[in-house]
């Protein structure tokens, strides 16, 4: 599975601007939509039960492509999102997932991270990895390759993955999708499920769709901004 564009960094070109000029937007309507955002964004839950009904494909790239707009260390944008609608590659991503999973509950997480998923609901079984239609898998390009094949650094690879991820849960949520950040550890076999070089690792498993008809979530209590954020 090529990665189908081929990227040049811009490592050691010279710095030459070019003009920004948004158009500034007037405060009450700032206002309004930071309002209406946040509202919008507090609906956003974590879901685990996934219909099997088909997404709109076209609003998941939309999605991704929202995603690699993040700013990210050095602008490497050290990232490569999986698409995965293949039903035989979900299956095969479920049975590594759960085989790693069945581990980790059975005492390879310990009592301490055990008390803090029971309030979840979370288990070993991952029916979400084969019920969502999609799996949108990320990977975070650890180094870049030189054109003489030398490993060359990318920088806050986690903090470049990481805003990227949350702009997509943002963007899939905006657009009326459901999605579940999934870290399976450890993730070595989504590596060799989906065939990625060795200058990438998995950073997350994604599985997006539409919540089920019988979908639960847990009955979770978000800090309020008073608890989250200090005015100086
Ligand atoms: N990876 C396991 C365990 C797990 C860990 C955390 I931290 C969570 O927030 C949720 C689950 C799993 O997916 O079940």
């Amino acid at each position: 599975m090529p990665i189908s564009t081929h990227w040049t960094p811009a490592h050691g070109a010279p710095y030459r601007p070019v003009p920004y000029r948004p158009e500034r937007m007037p405060a009450e309507e700032s206002l309004a939509r930071a309002a209406e955002l946040r509202r919008l964004m507090d609906r956003r839950r974590t879901v685990r039960q996934f219909s099997a009904d088909p997404v709109p494909e076209q609003a998941v790239r939309d999605a991704i492509a929202c995603a690699a707009t993040a700013p990210s260390g050095a602008h490497q944008q050290p990232w490569t999102f999986i698409l995965v609608k293949d039903p035989e590659v979900r299956r095969r991503i479920r049975a590594a997932a759960e085989e790693e999973e069945r581990r980790s509950y059975a005492g390879r997480l310990g009592e301490e991270w055990l008390a803090a998923l029971r309030p979840l609901g979370t288990d070993e079984v991952k029916p979400h990895l084969t019920d969502a239609p999609a799996l949108i898998v990320v990977f975070r390009q650890r180094y870049w390759l030189g054109a003489d094949g030398s490993k060359r650094k990318h920088y806050y690879v986690d903090e470049s993955v990481g805003i990227a991820v949350g702009m997509l849960l943002s963007a899939l949520h905006l657009s009326g999708l459901a999605a579940l950040v999934h870290t399976p550890s450890p993730m070595r076999f989504l590596s060799e499920v989906l065939g990625r070089p060795a200058n990438e690792n998995a950073f997350a498993v994604i599985p997006v769709g539409y919540p089920a008809a019988d979908c639960q979530v847990p009955d979770l209590v978000r800090k309020s901004l008073d608890q989250v954020l200090v005015e100086v």
